[in-house]
């Protein structure tokens, strides 16, 4: 059990049973020996957040002993807080949601990671399953991933969604399809695959595998971050452009490597890159300025937000703000080199990023400028304010609510709606 989980990120596994997290804790208890936790706990087992007006939540020791911020507010930004809200649940009935997106007259298309595809009503209530979905690997973290609405839905209906597929009986692979939505009998159609990951891996190889979608605003291009894979010690496939693990890959909505990116030329490079050095990617989202994110799980600390560029390498595994699981440096220790893009933020410890959303509604004016980050591991929604590119205030929403979140989105209404692990659909509306 300990060798096995040396290599897994706790923070990422589906639901962490209480058997797991036990048997981690003596490889990883969250803070360096002998150091005891100030806070009341999470349903993880980590301190809850110190919530002090102009101090940062983290209080605990960094894992990596001698990081530290390239520039000021790198990470730790000073708590504040913002607009009071109240919080609706829609539902708890869903099995392990992992993603939505709105269709019209306030309804829901929600993806389950056991295979499964469902509208929720604007009241909550579920659809059947929709049919025509192909067959899906679901264990650890893969299953059904993401799904996105393609940019002109409303005429031509086509969806893109990420899975994991069986190939043979041992091996697997994350991979991108679009079909077509029949809203009202329940049906895709028109399935096709746009992309594999490649190499395929043993199917065993089930954590950081990424799976995440974003559409871009102006040419209805698709980009996908696709996870490295590794175990501990990390493999060094996400700085080789000969493969797309540890990649964020950009394709037209056809599926064909897009016009733009930088590697179309490169001998040995593959034409759907866009950029390397990721490690875990489970956010990714375009903000006001059409710009693209990502968030991404460090292993011990060095959780990331990143501001995405053409052709640009995040850095995996050479330099990292955190430290690898068994405790080791990774690489030669540097949390930054020349040539490699520095997060935006930090977070280390960790909180387990998951899904990323930039507040574009009205409803809120006080969350104008923000940006929401689930946390899987810190059982909080953080919103973060982003001045200059530079983070500037953090605080944590429903973190009293103690439940791991796997996705969040700004309705067209302006509500923030959150998805979490145990089959939760929650509405944020002002109070
Ligand atoms: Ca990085």
């Amino acid at each position: 059990m300990k060798q096995r989980l040396m290599g897994v990120c706790i923070a990422c596994l589906a639901i962490a049973p209480a058997a797991a997290l036990a048997a981690a804790a003596v490889e990883y208890t969250g803070r360096p020996p002998g150091v005891e936790a100030q806070q009341s706990k999470n349903s993880q087992g980590f301190p809850n957040p110190q919530l002090i007006e102009g101090k940062p939540l983290e209080t605990r020791p960094g894992e990596k002993a001698n990081g530290y911020p390239t520039f000021p507010q790198q990470t730790r930004a000073p708590y504040k807080q913002s607009a009071p809200f109240k919080t609706t649940t829609l539902t708890t009935a869903l099995k392990q949601p992992w993603a939505l997106q709105f269709l019209s007259n306030g309804r829901m298309l929600v993806t389950e990671k056991p295979g499964t595809m469902r509208i929720v009503a604007a009241d909550g209530s579920l659809s059947d399953a929709i049919k025509g979905l192909p067959a899906v690997n679901f264990g650890g973290q893969v299953g059904l991933l993401d799904v996105a609405l393609d940019k002109n839905y409303a005429k031509n209906k086509r969806i893109f969604f990420s899975y994991s597929e069986l190939v043979g009986t041992d091996e697997s692979n994350i991979v991108l399809a679009s079909a077509n939505l029949d809203e009202a009998g329940l049906a895709l159609g028109n399935v096709k695959v746009l992309f594999r990951v490649t190499p395929v891996l043993p199917k065993a190889l089930v954590a950081n595998e990424g799976g995440r979608i974003a559409i871009d605003p102006k040419d209805g291009s698709v980009f996908m971050i696709c996870g490295d894979r590794s175990r501990s010690p990390p493999w060094m496939m996400a700085q080789k452009l000969d493969n797309t693990l540890g990649k964020m890959i950009h394709l037209t909505a056809e599926g064909k490597p897009h016009p733009s990116n930088p590697y179309l030329r490169t001998k040995g490079a593959l034409p759907e890159i866009w950029s390397i050095g990721h490690r875990s990617e489970e956010g990714a989202a375009f903000d006001p300025a059409g710009r693209l994110w990502e968030t991404e799980h460090g292993a011990r600390g060095g959780d990331e937000l990143n501001l995405v560029k053409r052709g640009a390498n995040y850095g995996w595994p050479v330099v990292s703000h955190g430290i690898d699981y068994p405790g080791f440096p990774l690489g030669d220790g540097s949390v930054s080199k020349p040539g490699m893009e520095e997060p935006r933020y930090y977070w280390d410890p960790v909180i387990g990023p998951s899904g990323l959303a930039f507040y574009k509604g009205n409803l809120f004016p006080a969350w104008k400028g923000s940006v929401f980050v689930g946390g899987l591991r810190g059982t909080q929604l953080s919103r973060l304010k982003l001045v200059n590119d530079k983070v500037v205030e953090e605080e944590p929403l429903l973190y009293d609510m103690k439940l791991r979140i796997r996705d969040v989105r700004v309705g067209p209404d302006g509500a923030v709606y959150v998805l979490a692990d145990t089959g939760q659909l929650l509405k944020l509306t002002p109070n």
